[in-house]
């Protein structure tokens, strides 16, 4: 039959997925559990037919200027490409794919949870009996939060994840608004009871939590700048599952610890896995719960996007074009 193509995986990935690799694929897993070293990454990229890389992988214009001839599809175990330069990619005819709606309702519960832990003190409240045992009985004025019902929530793009995290906080009895380049369709509007809002300075400044869902890009970099931030309520909460490059981190940390912003909800940072001390100690103030990038982590999840990765390059392989193709930015 036909020589196998060389796929190589720059991150361990759960059995199921691996053991179908394998059987498709001449499959070079990365056994031991870490990110892989730029010159690992340099020798993945000149030998591979294949390359699927995660997250934690930094595939810009350099590396993919080292790519080998064989090389002709990066396809991202992950929703997100913004650590991949797909321009650069497509120039040299490389096909990028990425995995995207397994992981929305997923995605979209750890928003939820956001939303609900950090105005409901939820972590906060399981500390008092973690860190030293003492809770010292109820009392009517103690540990209150704030609720979250009849509250206006306003989501800062609304694609996939941002319109799964509407349906649920619309259950959770959260009014709507959202800003996006685009309106959504008017039957999805209509079913939301959705607010479109086209300028986001406006928006944010009559929120009382904010979900941010957009994709990080370079025209969402630090959209969320020091001056949109300082539009918002002192009694508002901000909640992010997407990128951390999308909000001015340093400005978001000045504003909550002036007590000119209510709280945050944060799974992913600026420089991960390094998560600012400033933010750890407004964690460990209760003023905001952070999560290690937690959104897409479940068992099913995973296991669907490693499915989703095997569909896009055996149809690549095959020589049809892979459903998930992710196409160059044009702004
Ligand atoms: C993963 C994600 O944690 O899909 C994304 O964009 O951020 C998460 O699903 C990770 O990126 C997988 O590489």
């Amino acid at each position: 039959g036909k020589k196998k193509p060389l796929v190589i995986i720059t991150r361990k990935l759960p059995d199921p997925v691996e053991t179908r690799m394998r059987e498709l694929f001449d499959a070079r897993l990365n056994v031991e559990d870490r990110p892989m070293t730029q010159p690992e990454l340099v020798a993945a990229v000149k030998e591979a037919d294949v390359l699927v890389p995660a997250v934690t992988d930094t595939i810009d214009e350099a590396l993919i200027a080292q790519a080998g001839e064989r090389l002709k599809l990066i396809a991202n175990f992950g929703n997100g490409v913004d650590k991949i330069d797909v321009a650069a990619a497509s120039r040299r005819g490389i096909t990028v794919t990425n995995t995207p709606n397994v992981l929305t309702e997923d995605t979209a519960d750890m928003t939820m949870g956001l939303i609900i832990s950090v105005p409901r003190r939820l972590t906060e409240g399981a500390n008092v009996l973690l860190g030293d045992g003492k809770w010292g009985g109820w009392s009517p004025t103690w540990m209150l939060g704030r609720r979250i019902w009849g509250k206006r929530l306003g989501i800062v793009g609304m694609g996939r994840i941002g319109t799964a995290v509407a349906r649920r906080a619309k259950a959770f009895g959260l009014s709507i608004h959202y800003h996006n380049r685009n309106r959504v369709l008017p039957a999805v509007e209509d079913e939301l009871e959705a607010t479109y809002w086209e300028s986001l300075d406006q928006m944010l400044a009559r929120m009382d939590i904010i979900s941010v869902n957009c994709p990080s890009t370079p025209a969402t970099f630090h959209l969320l700048s020091a001056r949109r931030l300082a539009l918002m309520q002192p009694s508002a909460y901000l909640v992010n599952t997407s990128r951390g490059d999308i909000i001015d981190e340093d400005a978001l940390v000045k504003l909550l610890q002036d007590g000119k912003l209510a709280g945050a909800g944060l799974d992913v940072f600026e420089q991960e896995p390094a998560v600012s001390p400033k933010l750890l100690k407004l964690a460990h103030k209760g003023k905001v719960v952070l999560m290690p990038h937690m959104g897409s982590a479940t068992i099913e999840s995973r296991i669907d996007m490693g499915e989703k990765v095997i569909i896009n390059i055996r149809a690549h392989v095959d020589g049809h074009r892979p459903p998930d193709r992710v196409l160059p930015l044009r702004n």
